[in-house]
């Protein structure tokens, strides 16, 4: 999130960092340094003028505390006490779902959890095979079936499997899909219903992906999607390229859904646990 930091750092010039109080064409400036950085103009005044009611605190503290109560709701990935725990995963076209399974699957491998993944992205050949080789990686274990097979027969197959095996973890892949597609959601919404149908009270999570680097878009993707889907959590992606982050905030504000993890590269390792405090201190400069 350098990028963002930097953005917001010659947005607020540095006069603001220590100063004690701002005048009102600061905090003017701030607000527009929030909207600059996707925060969006809603998210972007709220944090502005609640950050200005709090005044036993310096302006720059103030905006920090706001954002993580905007953040709050941190949580630590929940494992059913009966096996295996099963995510799903959604999002538009490209955010990134099969690269954050393959990093998911390769960190929970790590903690020595058994993995089975079913590729539900049976849209487009390569996709399979994109995905098997994140699975080989991590040493988890791939359910497929043909190019063009039904998605929800794939997800079905690979509850089976998961169940019957004794694994861990079930992650079901996707077909990206833009949320104003109604054939494409509807057909998502009928790999949930089938996940439960496996397997009662899956899917435990569902996971949007989102990228960083949507802007405005974000909040009409998340809109339907969890409507449709029913999500459970966000990752945000690509927070390494050119994304300015305020997505993030945005999105949490809007949809109290948790960010749970954030992608920072295209590697197996360049993925973190979302971190409230430490995402404030990048969006804000400290003097
Ligand atoms: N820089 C960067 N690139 C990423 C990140 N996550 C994914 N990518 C890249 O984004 C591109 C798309 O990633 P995929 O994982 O294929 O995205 P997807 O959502 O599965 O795409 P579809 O299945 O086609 O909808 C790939 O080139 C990834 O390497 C990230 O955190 N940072
Ligand atoms: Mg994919």
């Amino acid at each position: 999130m350098a990028r963002s930091r930097e953005g917001l750092r010659n947005l607020l010039p540095q006069r603001a960092a220590a100063a004690e109080a701002w005048s009102e064409a600061q905090w003017e400036e701030a607000e527009e340094a929030f909207i600059m950085a996707d925060c969006g103009t809603e998210t972007a005044l709220r944090l502005v003028s609640e950050a200005k009611k709090r005044r036993h605190q310096p302006p720059l503290p103030a905006l920090k505390s706001v954002m993580l109560e905007m953040l709050a709701r941190k949580e630590a990935d929940y494992f059913p006490p009966d096996k295996p725990f099963v995510l799903l995963m959604i999002g538009v076209n490209g955010t990134g779902k099969t690269t954050t399974i393959g990093k998911l699957a390769s960190m929970w491998r790590g903690e020595g959890k058994r993995v089975v993944i079913g590729a539900a992205d049976t849209f487009r050949a390569a996709a399979i095979e994109q995905l098997s080789v994140w699975v080989e990686r991590s040493g988890a274990e791939l359910v497929r079936q043909g190019h063009g097979a039904d998605p929800a027969a794939v997800a079905f197959d690979t509850i089976g499997r998961g169940v019957a095996g004794g694994f861990d973890v079930v992650m079901i892949d996707t077909a990206g899909r833009v949320q104003t597609d109604k054939g494409l959601m509807e057909e998502l919404a009928k790999v949930r219903r089938v996940i439960n149908k496996a397997l009662p009270g899956a899917p435990h999570e569902v996971w949007q992906v989102v990228d960083g680097g949507t802007g405005q878009n974000a909040v009409a993707q998340v809109e339907k999607f969890r409507a449709v889907a029913g999500t459970t959590g966000l990752v945000v992606t690509k927070l390494d390229g050119t994304a300015k982050g305020g997505v993030v905030l945005q999105l949490s504000d809007r949809f109290r859904l948790p960010v749970r993890y954030i992608g920072v590269g295209e590697t197996l390792e360049d993925l973190m646990p979302f971190d409230g405090a430490a995402f404030a201190d990048t969006l804000l400069p400290d003097g």
